[in-house]
This record gives C-alpha cells, sequence and structure tokens, in this order.
C-alpha cells in the first residue's frame, strides 16, 4: 500500500521548470478572431459558433491569472479550504465573467465588429445546472465570493454528463427530458489527466503484519474506476484571483477491465466501460428526499476519495510525508452529508496508504472537517444499509465501526449506564436492516457544524442534534446563508446597479452594507421615480420572458407576484394557488371594488418520483388555464406556470417581480435564498417566520414586510390537536375555494385528479397546516395589494428592502466561515 505514497512524494518533489519564455497572450479582439477563425468544428457564422470563441478567447484572459493564483497559494502557505459538495449549480458563466475580470465593455466593442450583441450570445451558454436548488446554488455563490475575498478555496464536485433535467409541461403535466448541457462541448472546462486518480470499489480486506509487528489492512481486488479532473476557473471580482472548480469524471481503468473480464472477450471488456462511466452520469434530481439507491453511494465516495487522494498527494508533493501541519493548514467544508463518507476516507488514506496511526490521523480528521446542515426534515436524513456498505466499500465499513466504537467510549463516559444514549446516538442505527446514519458520522468526526440560518441552527440545537449539542456544545454555530450581489444585482439587474452607482460610486458590489445608504433616498422624489422606472422596465422583459414561455400576457401595470423554487409541501406553492383561486372567485362573484390587478407567476421543478408535488403543477396549470381564458376575469388577474426554471431564468425574475412569496411552514425551510435575491433587486416579500425570512423582517422592519401565520412553536403545539376543517369552515374565502375546487372546475376533462390535494388540506395530519395558515396569507395579501396602489409608499418600501439587504451578501457568510470556522484570515 505504502508504494502509492512513496511514488506519489518521488513524483511530486520532482522540481518542475516553467518555461516562461512566450509571448504575452493576445488581446480579447485578437484572440475572438482566431478562435472564430481556425476552430473548423463550428460554424463561425452562429451565434453558438461565435458565444464558443467568445468564451474561449475569455478564457485565454484568465489563463495568467489562474496559474499565477496557483504558484502563489502554494509559495505563501495559505490554508486551503476543499468544498465538497455533490452539486454545484453554476448556470451560466460568461456574464458572471466578463462582469468579474471588467471585460464587459471590450467585448462589446469586439463583437460590435461583427455586428451581434452580447446578451445574444449569451443566450447560447447552456446552463450548467449541476444541482437541483438552494443547496446547489449556495455552493455556487460561496465560490464567487471566496475568490472575491481572496480566500484559496477549491469547490470538489462531478462533472455530470446530464445535469438537472430540463422540465417541459405537456398537457398541464410536468415531463423531463435530459439535459444534455456538454452536448456542444464546455468552453470553459480545462481536462488535467496529469491529475487522475483512481478509486476503489467492492472487492475484499484482510490483514497482515509486518517484521516489524506492525498491522495492515489490505483493500484487494477491488474494481478501479480512474477519476479524471476537469477545472473550472473561478474569477474573483477584479481582484486577478482565479480559484478551482475541480469536476471529476468517472472513467474506466485497464485494471478494471481485466480483472472482470479477462477470460471473455476484448469487445465485452471494452463495452464494460459503461459501468465505470454510468458513475458520473447523471444528477439525482431529489432536492429533499433521499434515494438510497446504490449509484447514488459510489458518487458520493467517487467524489470524496478523489478529492481526498488530490489534496494529500498536493500535500505530500510540498511537504513531503509530514503531516504534523496538514490540519492547520487545510479545512475541508461538507455540504450537507452528501460527501461524508469524506470522513472515513481520510482515516483510511492516512491509515492504510500514508501508514499514519489511528490516533494521530483521527486528530487530523477531527481538526479539519466541518459539516453544514442544511435541512431538519427527517425523510433527507441519509442513511445507508450496513451491508451496501459492506460489500461496496468493505475497509470504508470497518473503519465506521471502529470510529464509532471509539467514539461510543465517549459517550458512556459522559453518560454512564444510559444505554439509551448510546443506541440514540449511534452511528449504526441498529433494527432488522442496520443502517450508517451519516450525519452523526459527519458531526462526530467535525470541529465545526453549522446550520444555514438563526432559526434553523436553534432547532438543530433544541431538536435533531439536541443529544450532540449536548455532548459537544462548541461545534455548533449558525452561518445564515447569503448570496453573490455580483450575479444577483450587478450582472442581472444592471440598470438598477447603475441607479444605485449614481449615488452611492460602485463600492457596494463588494462591501453589501454600504446600500444602507439608500434609504435616505427612499423619499426622494427623483430617485424614487428613477427607482420606478428601472423596475418597469424590468417588468417588461420578465413579461416577455412569460410570454415566450407560457403564451400568457403579463401587464407591467399589474402587480407582479412571483414564488419560483423547487415544489415542496412544505414550501406550499398550494397556499398560493389557493389564494389566487380565492381571487377568482371574487372577480367572478363581482367583488372587485378596491382590487389591484395582479399577475401571478408560478415556476418549479418536482422531483420525478414525488406524485403530490407534481399534481401541484398539474393544478397550477389547470387554474392559470381557466383564468387566462375569461376575459372577465383578465383585467384583474392572470396566472402563468412557467416551465424550467433555472439560474438562468432567476436572472430574468428576480428584477422584475414586485412580491416575492416565501410561505412555507414555520420551522421546515432552513433558510432560503431565493428570498435574499428578491429582496435585494427591491421586491417586496410576503412571508412566514421561517427560515432566513426571520433575519430579513428584523432587517427591513415589518413596516416593509407582509408577515403573515404561525410561528414555528406554534405549528409544533397546533400539530397536537389540528383540525383543518374548523379553519376551513371558519374562512369564508377558504371554503369557497374548497368547494369550486372539489365541484371539479378546474378538471372537468379529468374527474377526481385534484382529490389527493383536496385530502391533504382536510387531513387532521397535514403536516403543512395550509387551512391553519390561509386567513392570515389572505389578508396579508390585500395589505399588500392595498399598499401596491399607493406608487410612492411602494416605492420607498421597495428602495428600503434593497437598502437593508446587505447582510445577505454571501462575501458577509463567507467572511463568517473564514473567521470562525476555517480560521483562514
Ligand atoms: C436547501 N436544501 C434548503 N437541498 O432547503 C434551503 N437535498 O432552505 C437552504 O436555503 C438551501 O439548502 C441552502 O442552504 C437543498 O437545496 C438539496 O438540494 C438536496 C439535494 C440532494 C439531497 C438532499
Amino acid at each position: 500500500a505504502s508504494t502509492t505514497a512513496k511514488t506519489a512524494a518521488k513524483k511530486a518533489v520532482t522540481p518542475k521548470v516553467i518555461k516562461e519564455t512566450c509571448e504575452p497572450c493576445d488581446s480579447l479582439k485578437v484572440a475572438f478572431g482566431r478562435q472564430l477563425r481556425y476552430d473548423l468544428s463550428r460554424d463561425d457564422q452562429s451565434e453558438a459558433g461565435m458565444f464558443h470563441a467568445l468564451a474561449i478567447a475569455v478564457k485565454e484572459q484568465l489563463l495568467d491569472n489562474w496559474r499565477d493564483t496557483r504558484k502563489a497559494d502554494i509559495q505563501q502557505g495559505k490554508k486551503h479550504v476543499a468544498y465538497l459538495s455533490l452539486e454545484f449549480l453554476m448556470g451560466r458563466a460568461m456574464g458572471n465573467a466578463l462582469l468579474n475580470m471588467n471585460l464587459t465593455d471590450e467585448s462589446r466593442a469586439v463583437l460590435n465588429d461583427y455586428a451581434v450583441s452580447l446578451e445574444a450570445l449569451e443566450q447560447q451558454e447552456h446552463d450548467a445546472g449541476l444541482g437541483n436548488g438552494g443547496l446547489g446554488r449556495l455552493a455556487a455563490c460561496f465560490l464567487d465570493s471566496c475568490a472575491t475575498l481572496d480566500l484559496s478555496v477549491t469547490g470538489y464536485g462531478i462533472r455530470y454528463e446530464y445535469g438537472m433535467f430540463l422540465q417541459k409541461i405537456v398537457d398541464g403535466y410536468q415531463v423531463e427530458q435530459p439535459d444534455r448541457w456538454l452536448r456542444d462541448g464546455n468552453p470553459w472546462e480545462v481536462r488535467v489527466p496529469q491529475h487522475n486518480v483512481t478509486v476503489k470499489f467492492f472487492g475484499h480486506t484482510h490483514s497482515y503484519t509486518d517484521a516489524n509487528g506492525r498491522c495492515h489492512m489490505l483493500w484487494s481486488d477491488t474494481q478501479d474506476v480512474a477519476a479524471v479532473a476537469y477545472d473550472m476557473p473561478v474569477p474573483g471580482y477584479r481582484n486577478g484571483r482565479v480559484n478551482t472548480l475541480r469536476l471529476w469524471k468517472a472513467e474506466a481503468t485497464n485494471e478494471f477491465d481485466l480483472a472482470e473480464f479477462n477470460q471473455g472477450d476484448y469487445t465485452e471488456a471494452v463495452a464494460a466501460k459503461n459501468l465505470a462511466e454510468q458513475i458520473t452520469m447523471v444528477l439525482y434530481p431529489n432536492d429533499s428526499s433521499e434515494n438510497g439507491k446504490e449509484l447514488r453511494l459510489r458518487q458520493q465516495y467517487f467524489l470524496s476519495s478523489a478529492s481526498l487522494q488530490d489534496l494529500l498527494r498536493n500535500w505530500v508533493g510540498q511537504h513531503g510525508m509530514d503531516f504534523s501541519e496538514f490540519a492547520k493548514l487545510n479545512a475541508i467544508q461538507l455540504n450537507d452529508t452528501h460527501p461524508a463518507i469524506a470522513v472515513p476516507e481520510l482515516m483510511r488514506l492516512l491509515v492504510d496508504v500514508y501508514e499514519m496511526d489511528w490516533d494521530p490521523a483521527w486528530d487530523i480528521v477531527t481538526h479539519c472537517m466541518a459539516y453544514t446542515n442544511h435541512t431538519l426534515l427527517p425523510e433527507a436524513l441519509e442513511r445507508w444499509p450496513v451491508r451496501m456498505f459492506q460489500y461496496m466499500l468493505p475497509r470504508i465499513m470497518e473503519i465506521i465501526f471502529e470510529i464509532n466504537a471509539r467514539y461510543l467510549d465517549q459517550v458512556a463516559h459522559r453518560w454512564p449506564g444510559d444505554t439509551a444514549k448510546l443506541r440514540n446516538m449511534s452511528i449504526i442505527e441498529e433494527g432488522p436492516v442496520p443502517h450508517v446514519r451519516m450525519a452523526y458520522l459527519a458531526i462526530v468526526a467535525s470541529y465545526s457544524v453549522n446550520g444555514v440560518a438563526a432559526l434553523h441552527t436553534e432547532l438543530l440545537m433544541s431538536g435533531l442534534f439536541r443529544d450532540f449539542y449536548e455532548l459537544w456544545p462548541e461545534k455548533f454555530n449558525n452561518r445564515t446563508n447569503g448570496v453573490t450581489p455580483r450575479r444577483w444585482m450587478a450582472y442581472c439587474n444592471p440598470k438598477l446597479a447603475s441607479l444605485i452607482s449614481s449615488k452611492l460610486g460602485d463600492a457596494w458590489v463588494t462591501d453589501l452594507a454600504k446600500l444602507e445608504g439608500l434609504k435616505k433616498f427612499a423619499d426622494n422624489r427623483s430617485f424614487a421615480d428613477a427607482w420606478y422606472k428601472v423596475k418597469q422596465e424590468n417588468k417588461a422583459e420578465l413579461a416577455k420572458l412569460v410570454a415566450e414561455r407560457c403564451h400568457v400576457e403579463f401587464d407591467t401595470a399589474m402587480m407582479f407576484d412571483v414564488q419560483v423554487k423547487r415544489i415542496h409541501e412544505y414550501k406550499r406553492q398550494l397556499l398560493n394557488i389557493l389564494h389566487v383561486i380565492h381571487l377568482y372567485q371574487r372577480i367572478i362573484n363581482g367583488d372587485t371594488q378596491g382590487m389591484q390587478p395582479r399577475c401571478v407567476l408560478i415556476g418549479g421543478k418536482a422531483a420525478p418520483g414525488y406524485a403530490i408535488a407534481k399534481l401541484i403543477i398539474k393544478l397550477a396549470n389547470n387554474v392559470a388555464h381557466m383564468i387566462n381564458c375569461d376575459p372577465k376575469v383578465n383585467p384583474w388577474l392572470r396566472f402563468a406556470f412557467l416551465p424550467d426554471y433555472n439560474v438562468s431564468a432567476m436572472e430574468t425574475i428576480c428584477p422584475g417581480t414586485d412580491l416575492s412569496e416565501q410561505i412555507s411552514t414555520a420551522g421546515k425551510e432552513a433558510s432560503g435564498t431565493g428570498n435574499m435575491k428578491f429582496m435585494m433587486n427591491g421586491a417586496m416579500t410576503i412571508g412566514t417566520l421561517d427560515g432566513a425570512n426571520i433575519e430579513m423582517l428584523e432587517q427591513v422592519g415589518d413596516d416593509n414586510f407582509f408577515l403573515f401565520g404561525l410561528n414555528a412553536k406554534q405549528v409544533e403545539e397546533l400539530r397536537r390537536h389540528y383540525r383543518p376543517w374548523e379553519y376551513i369552515s371558519a374562512s369564508e374565502g377558504l371554503s369557497g375555494v374548497m368547494s369550486l375546487l372539489k365541484s371539479g372546475h378546474f378538471n372537468l376533462q379529468e374527474p377526481g385528479i385534484f382529490d389527493p390535494l383536496v385530502m391533504a388540506i382536510e387531513s387532521p395530519t397535514d403536516p403543512w397546516m395550509l387551512a391553519a395558515d390561509f386567513e392570515a396569507f389572505r389578508i396579508a395579501q390585500l395589505d399588500a395589494a392595498n399598499a401596491y396602489q399607493d406608487r410612492q409608499r411602494w416605492t420607498a418600501m421597495s428602495i428600503l428592502n434593497t437598502a437593508a439587504s446587505g447582510r445577505f451578501s454571501s462575501d458577509f457568510t463567507i467572511a463568517g466561515y473564514r473567521d470562525h470556522i476555517w480560521n483562514a484570515k
């Protein structure tokens, strides 16, 4: 086993001579022209061809900084952070790269000669949709902030061949289609085959004792898969730093073929490559439930093992086999439990490969691992059957047992004689089918465990992880999420950005607290008029998107009321739809006195196996159809479901929104991040006391936020004696809505299809408590509508929301990780 380590050490200390003889790179203009002219694989007249040429030219501009960043980080001995995540929801790279490198104007000038607009080329880029939703997009925002804050951070992820599925709507139903985002090539990535590593699966373990009496573990007869690195540049905002997002692709090794198929025929052996390459084929599209599929565990181990091997190889290259400073100079952040298998894998590499003793190895692990939790929902907590581990990763399972045994000693010490505690806190969940509890594994090994908003962290400490909080209170901390103001303001809302800069200068882009300076302009007539005008123009852009994708006309004179996020019962899109039906009924009944006309937009994907979520999409589409077809209703209300909601769509949606819906059942949304994007772009929020909404409300004040509904504590109390029918009969609005829904008015062609939704709302065990919150929601919606009618008041509130959003920059969040978790100042 130690030969691997020794070869690595030998290879890495060989001095490399970098030839500094070539000319500095061409200007953007020259590089673009050359690329267009000589790339024979593309049609140089097409916008797709030009996009590709521009991307290659832009990448060329950042190569020197990229290499210099790597060199400088090594020379300066900076603390390095590896951000391990199964998801990086990057979206498009072009606009962001140009903004951060300050090349937007130059690109426009270059393209001018070719009579094509930058916007047209940007549209050609496929979204890198390598994530489901909030968790994956958070990782992307964090990378931008880390580079901008000049931190040495590498994102490690998987280069899925197919990202998040594309959503089509057929007859109102969601239909999933594969996302072949790489089909035209990915101009940003650099394949780095010299960084290949090998990841082992299956096989057997044996021990042997060497001449010195030292016991070694061997893991042999494995099926090996090659992990090939593809690097994507992550430029900081105008600071010369270019960090790396390293995505691993699985490929077959020769060994893999030979071991299994040596006797068989050659063609079969080559065909068997598929088995290895399956690992990185597709992103699992579940955002809030674990699916327990074996392939998913293989993805998790593949990412974790490849990334850790990479880290250790780099370390040995720079420091030789002395690991004494490793934990001081490295942090490994686990983005939820998805890469938590990195814990036993790091132990395996240190003990089996680099021949350390258990205790010093565990000391390293427990001083560099940090774990972020993103959900309290029990169905999302990862548990893997022990048996699955034992045959797929036998050595890893042994190590987990050893970690557990030693850790349970500590528990037994702390709570002598308390066997229930031991059982409850064990990493292994006993029962007919024993499971490994990945969250417990992560907590035991991590020196930091954080939640993603204040309420969420409190609930972790008092609920889900209470025992662990008692044992190790010092590990727990809160880091409220944030979003990057580069993509989510400066890039996606250039008009608002330049209006803000006209008053504040442009330092707010990297110091978002400066937005507070807008407060004093909230009542300034000419500023407010300019603000309103920008919002109207952004609404026109959003209306264009809705017209193209939904064939529904949104009128910018109406209030734009938007809810975009994954479809989930806890996020309560159904509550939103019930309210839309209520407005529809009022209109039909002629009750439109003083009513504010509004356009309601819902967008989001449902996990393919989540039947109720898919039914909610169908209901939204059917209700939208009834509303939009009715000329009596049209002047008051329009409703659309936006298909294929993704990062690029949000770039048009959040600048053009008046009212942002953040209406989850209190205690269920860990943080939310869409809520912050809307707030920054001057939308008002209608929301519950959940996740980061609470902190947004604190920042902006309750005069500028439409708060409604039960709080988390009230939800838990009510659960014990919930009688939804009482709420329904007490609310004229809700009983009207329920009757109309039950009458089949929205599903004349398909009787009964919405019965499951009706039953869910009327059930005393409805965990989401729609009926309980409906009346409060209706009233908050009335308040919002009335407020909107006073244009001056609304505009002032909009300005105040942007002004108060500075806390939700991911720069602030990352400064917190840097100072309180990574200690990387
Ligand atoms: C989200 N979680 C939280 N999970 O729901 C959201 N889960 O409140 C929070 O703002 C965000 O994380 C960032 O902290 C997710 O997005 C997933 O996507 C996911 C994916 C796979 C398995 C489980």
